[in-house]
């Protein structure tokens, strides 16, 4: 294999290249116009432009893409996570353009893309999954004859999802018509696949993950299970390996489970197979055909480069091991993110400031970033990741408090001051996690907000890179420019963004009586009608943001005078919604 393009950015594309490094291959980046000065860019063998900010112009644009690969004669293409990295059609394309795909077959993706289907081949492989209907709802009286058979709480999730996105959880008759409706609209909105299906809700569950690596003589091979239960809004905050609290006869349990699986369903290459551990069952919920934000504690763990086993498998190698190797100490990931803990970890984009990564016994950070780096609301918010490892998982908390303390970043808000508080948590550091801490058990509204520094500015010359393009590939050179910097600190600052202004509830009422929108976001649907009275903290619409739906509550009771927006209205952060006297 003489070429590999890496079809992402940030963090993984950094994590990629390093792998095809060990492996003496040449690298291939693409950039968005945003991404020219960034990390991955600048560290490939070579990079190529591949559109404007906005991912579907550049980062999803399969065609453009495509061309470059021609053009650049790359051997493979590697897609990271996100992005393209479960796109069938994509994975076809590569394929056929002739270039090596480093992922599953088509196929698997597919499958195992149709939440409904994975679960059919789950069953057909002899692993049970969650209770539920293995059908797309047509109705919600299906649901609701579901509910009285198996009691609730239910969830209703987008066939065409994963990730917990247009995950919803009706806990009674009374909201289960707006969760069937709201689970299709957001299914809709985030796969543009209305179809939702029906599952018992696990309460206080624990979210195992298991690691499974298939080469293509048909060799498979089970690599240990993460717990990824602290998770908040169905975004991953902290994974750790092995799962505290399991025992070595249901970790081997659990493996032959995930093996099952990938062996029925034809995979190849990295993949994850999830499960809820409740009451000492596993149950499937589903599984992810691609290399994982978290892959890396596995590596600590188990010892195993999980990427350059991608690259090797699909360069038609057989895998480097085909027993699982003894699980050596313990690791944890603390996903390091641009979102404020105080305001419900609402994302909050800007520049690095400042940025100094920790190091020292049993600390590896994967990152895409270095300081001055921008965090753009076109991508995922994530800064880095923490990855700490230790003899035991005593030792690991310790080294990950001190990290924690000792990473420097300034300019945007981060995930940190969370992280930390986890860390002081008795059901954490007993090893009880579960589903619930994070979301319903803790409270992170009074977390410390770090401050960026405030400081006068001088004039001075700074050493800078010009990037140029030269047919549509990158160059740099170097020139001196004047920039504003603070007195004698040598370091430019930013002015610090203050992220919009979230009262408890999703909603807020600015001033008396004004309920007004929290950010930025699509109105979807008003429950009330100007003249109708309500009552503080009861939900008065619907506000889509970042695809997924928030109740706007009002925060006192009295008469709807005013309604200013209607259903399709488009609102920014702070605008008015309706008054209320
Ligand atoms: C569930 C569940 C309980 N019962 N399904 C979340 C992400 C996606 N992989 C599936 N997820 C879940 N599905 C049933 N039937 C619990 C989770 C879950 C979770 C739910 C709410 C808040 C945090 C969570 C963390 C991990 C898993």
């Amino acid at each position: 294999m003489e070429s590999i393009l890496i079809a992402n950015r940030g963090e993984i594309a950094v994590r990629v290249i390093r792998a095809a490094r060990d492996l003496g291959i040449r690298t291939i980046a693409i950039y968005s116009e945003l991404d020219r000065d960034a990390v991955h860019t600048a560290m490939a063998d070579e990079a190529w432009n591949v559109g404007t900010a906005p991912a579907a112009d550049s980062y999803l644009n399969i065609e453009r893409i495509l061309e470059v690969a021609h053009e650049a004669e790359t051997t493979a293409i590697h897609p990271g996570y996100g992005f393209l990295a479960e796109n069938a059609e994509f994975a076809q394309a590569v394929m056929d353009a002739g270039h090596i795909w480093i992922g599953p077959p088509p196929s698997a993706i597919r499958m195992m893309g149709d939440k409904i289907e994975s679960r059919l081949a789950a069953e057909s492989a002899g692993v049970r999954g969650v209770p539920g209907i293995n059908e797309q709802l047509t109705s919600v009286d299906q649901v609701v004859a579901f509910a009285e058979e198996h009691g609730f709480p239910v969830a209703i999730k987008a066939s065409a999802g994963g990730g917990g996105r247009g995950l919803k959880v009706a806990r009674d008759g009374v909201g289960l018509a707006e969760a069937f409706e709201s689970a299709g609209r957001e299914a809709e909105a985030w796969f543009g696949n209305p179809s939702v299906y029906v599952e018992k809700y696990l309460e206080s569950a624990r979210h195992i993950e298991t690691q499974v690596m298939f080469d293509m003589h048909g060799n498979g091979v089970f690599l240990g299970e993460r717990d990824c239960s602290l998770q908040r809004r169905h975004q991953k905050l902290v994974e750790e390996c092995p799962a505290p609290g399991l025992t070595p006869d249901e970790r081997a349990h659990v493996g032959e489970l995930a093996l099952a699986l990938g062996h029925a369903a034809g995979y190849q290459s990295a993949g994850t197979v999830e499960f809820l551990y409740s009451n000492g069952e596993f149950y499937f919920l589903e599984m992810n055909t691609r290399i994982q934000v978290e892959h890396t504690v596995t590596e600590e763990v188990f010892g195993v480069d999980l990427v350059t086993e991608q690259i090797r498998i699909a360069n038609g190698e057989e895998l480097s091991t085909t027993t699982t190797p003894e699980p050596i100490g313990h690791a944890i990931e603390f996903r390091i993110n641009a979102e404020d803990p105080s305001q419900g970890f609402i994302p909050n984009p800007g520049t690095l400031v400042r940025y100094k990564e920790p190091g020292g016994p049993g600390i590896r950070v994967d990152s895409g970033v270095v300081q001055g780096s921008e965090i753009s609301q076109y991508y995922d918010n994530m800064i880095a990741k923490l990855i700490v490892t230790g003899r035991d998982r005593d030792e690991v908390i310790q080294r990950a408090k001190r990290a924690l303390v000792e990473y420097e970043i300034v300019g945007v808000d981060t995930t940190i001051p969370a992280h930390l508080l986890i860390l002081e948590n008795e059901e954490f550091l007993e090893g009880r996690v579960s589903t619930r801490l994070v979301e319903d058990e803790m409270d992170f509204s009074h977390v410390d907000r770090s401050t960026a520094p405030t400081l006068p500015e001088e004039e001075e010359l700074a050493e800078r890179n010009l990037t140029v393009e030269v047919g549509g590939r990158r160059f740099t050179v170097r020139y001196w420019a004047k920039v504003m910097t603070a007195p004698g600190s040598g370091k430019r600052i930013a002015p610090r963004r203050k992220a919009p202004k979230l009262s408890k509830q999703a909603g807020s009422s600015a001033g008396e009586g004004v309920v007004s929108a929290p950010m930025q976001g699509t109105i979807v649907k008003i429950h009330k009608k100007a003249g109708e009275s309500v009552d503080a903290g009861e939900p008065v619409c619907v506000l889509e943001a970042m695809k997924m739906e928030n109740e706007i509550k009002a925060e006192i009771s009295g008469e709807i005078i005013e309604l200013k927006v209607q259903v399709g209205d488009t609102v920014s952060a702070g605008s008015p919604l309706m008054v209320i006297r």
